[in-house]
């Protein structure tokens, strides 16, 4: 009973929610106005594109008279593809200044054309109004480099994120983010929220221990991982597509580690008795939360379970100002714990430290938190806010996205490789801090996401399939790649659109007085291998995708351990009246691409698999030419009440 209330208290949430650090605010204080000067100040240019009328005209000469005849200083710099020409100026002009003098200067007779040669940026700088307040994600000090990950990717739709904390609430700039979750909290002086397990992860507020108000924690650990990101309001996620999973395992005074190992495991598409199974198995677990002592069996059996599916435990190394070794589960080995750094990039002063630490990232420190989604209400909910918290559970969401961005990117990456990988990757702890991390104190360094993503490439795609033959056009969905050519002879192009399968539009013969064709990468169906007949058991090891049904009409399923091949455990009749078999994926699970949302007509290049659904649920249908993405086409729900896509492997 003693360990019992001494374990219970110490399994507490790793924020820091005191009076300086909650600078909590409602709405918008975001400041565009901050982000437009900054993008004025890199929008000047001191560079134009001119083209002269004639051909023969040295740009060496005619480009500094060009100049000299409105009192500028212009130089020729190089020729460049179109005929035209760059030419810098002494001077740099903001973009309506340099549009300005493009204009006198191409007034003279001499000219058929000048233009700035204006800067380009990265498009996927978020919109969101309280981005620029957001210094944890792109300052150069403290920051962990996120705007150059987005440049490579902001999420895959097929991962899953598990939040395993206080639960989350609705908030508007997160809950189209949420998958279902589940509440693991059993003692119901805990849960707050009437009952023991259930199947609602939404967090009625964790108020009540020795009188402490809500805390929100799970909504602010989930809005840094991925609130809804580039919507023109709030805060931005540093994942903005994959899902999150909120599992709810911390209630008041915080959690029962019984309660937290269940979690773990269901998060990661381990079966739990008594729990529905898992819909939507995380790749991700973010666990800001820990209590004293080195890594119980307990916590070190669910992490090794865990890791053991492919899913990636982080962990808060915990606001002690203490070595990390008797703080647990930061102490379990397999996991990665994450300290926590200040907007200068120094240590922060409670975060812990030491041989377990695997690396660092932003938790704030002083008066510079970390800024995400909250809710104002003090006991039960009330309206949404934001506010900066700080803590070790700050800086392991931060940790938890960027793992999500390289799980996108490549998820066939196993845990030891994401570990490794982040480790190499991260940033040198800077100097003169004030409080400086050292590799011994703070882990690798700090996480660096576009590090981190940035070298990653996409598994290597097998099969390729024929879309033309010489002389035909052909078109493709989005951007693919497509070679040219026969035998073993081919020219590959990155395609956007469509193209024509010809010499002269691959600019080149790869074969000659040979008839050529062209194939798109990647688009061939995964291999099946049958696994039972209609109404058998089947066992698959560890999760696998199973496919139910015949011919060209499959029902698809994530499946973890076991299942049964029949319309009842798939949920629905892929066939009606045929016999039906289920199917193992046999190569690795594949890509899809969306072609189409519910309503739309959608065509594919040939024959194709599409496939219809949203969330884990789909139905699997062999298309030609084209269809239309709804139930009446596939011929069954697959997910009611819920938008639907249609998507092709790629
Ligand atoms: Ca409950
Ligand atoms: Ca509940
Ligand atoms: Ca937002």
């Amino acid at each position: 009973m003693i360990f019992r209330t001494s374990a219970l208290a110490s399994f507490a949430l790793f924020a820091l929610v005191s009076s300086a650090a909650h600078a909590g605010t409602r709405g918008d204080t975001g400041s565009p106005a901050l982000q437009a000067a900054a993008q004025a100040a890199t929008d000047s240019t001191d560079r134009f594109i001119v083209k002269l009328r004639d051909p023969r005209a040295d740009p060496r000469t005619v480009v500094p008279a060009l100049g000299a005849a409105l009192g500028e200083q212009l130089q020729h710099v190089r020729a460049m593809s179109g005929g035209a020409h760059v030419a810098r100026l002494a001077r740099r002009l903001t973009h309506a200044e340099a549009s300005a003098l493009a204009r006198r200067l191409s007034a003279d007779p001499r000219v058929a054309l000048v233009e700035p040669d204006a800067m380009m940026h990265p498009m996927l700088v978020p919109n969101d109004t309280m981005y620029a307040q957001q210094w944890h994600y792109f300052e150069a000090a403290g920051g962990i480099d996120l705007p150059r990950a987005w440049d490579v990717t902001t999420g895959s739709a097929s991962l899953t994120i598990a939040v395993i904390d206080t639960g989350v609430r609705p908030h508007a700039d997160l809950v189209s983010r949420l998958v279902a979750g589940y509440d693991f909290i059993g003692d119901t002086t805990m849960s707050n929220d009437g009952d023991g397990r259930d199947g609602d992860a939404s967090d009625p507020g964790d108020y009540g221990c020795n009188g402490a108000a809500s805390s929100w924690h799970g909504t602010h650990v989930a809005g840094t991982i991925g609130a809804t990101s580039n919507n023109g309001f709030g805060v931005t996620g540093i994942n903005w597509v994959s899902n999150i999973q909120p599992i709810r395992v911390l209630g008041k005074c915080g959690g029962y580690t019984s309660d937290i190992v269940d979690g773990m495991r269901w998060a990661a598409g381990i079966p739990v008795a008594g729990v529905p199974a898992n819909p939507t198995p995380a790749k991700v677990e973010n666990l800001s939360l820990g209590g004293s002592g080195a890594c119980s069996a307990t916590f070190q059996s669910a992490v090794n379970d865990v890791v053991a599916q492919g899913t990636v435990v982080v962990v808060a190394a915990g606001n002690s100002n203490a070595d990390a070794s008797q703080t647990q589960p930061a102490s379990c080995s397999g996991v990665i714990a994450v300290a926590a750094t200040t907007r200068n990039g120094g240590r922060a002063g409670y975060s812990n430290y030491g041989a377990n630490v695997t690396i660092a990232a932003p938790g704030g420190g002083g008066s510079d938190g970390i800024l995400s989604t909250l809710n104002n209400g003090t006991t039960t909910p009330g309206a949404d806010s934001y506010a900066w918290y700080q803590g070790t559970s700050m800086a392991t969401p931060h940790v938890s996205g960027v793992v999500s961005l390289m799980m996108s990117v490549d998820p066939t990456q196993t845990p030891a490789q994401i570990v490794q990988r982040l480790r190499q990757t991260a940033r040198a702890f800077p100097s003169g801090t004030g409080s400086d991390c050292t590799t011994s104190l703070c882990g690798a360094g700090i996480v660096d996401a576009g590090a981190a993503v940035s070298g990653l490439s996409s598994p290597p795609v097998s099969g390729w399939t024929t879309i033309a033959t010489e002389g035909q056009d052909f078109t493709v969905s989005g951007t693919q790649t497509v070679r040219y050519g026969t035998g073993s002879s081919w020219i590959t192009r990155t395609v956007t659109g469509g193209g024509t399968c010809s010499n002269a539009w691959f600019g080149s013969d790869p074969a000659f007085g040979i008839v050529k064709e062209c194939q798109v990468a990647g688009s061939a169906s995964p291999g099946w291998t049958k696994i039972a007949d209609e109404n058998q058991n089947f066992t698959v090891s560890g999760t696998q995708t199973v496919r139910y049904g015949s011919g060209s009409s499959w029902l698809q399923r994530s499946v973890t351990g076991s299942g049964a091949c029949s319309n009842a455990w798939f949920g629905a009749d892929p066939l009606f009246g045929v016999v039906k078999e289920c199917d193992v994926a046999s190569s690795g699970t594949p890509t899809w691409t969306t072609i189409a949302t519910e309503g739309q007509n959608f065509t594919v290049n040939g024959t194709q698999t599409v496939r219809y659904g949203a969330d884990s649920s789909w139905v699997t249908r062999t298309v030609t030419g084209g269809g239309t993405c709804s139930n009446a086409w596939f011929g069954t729900d697959p997910l009611f009440g819920t938008v639907k896509q249609c998507q092709v492997s790629s």
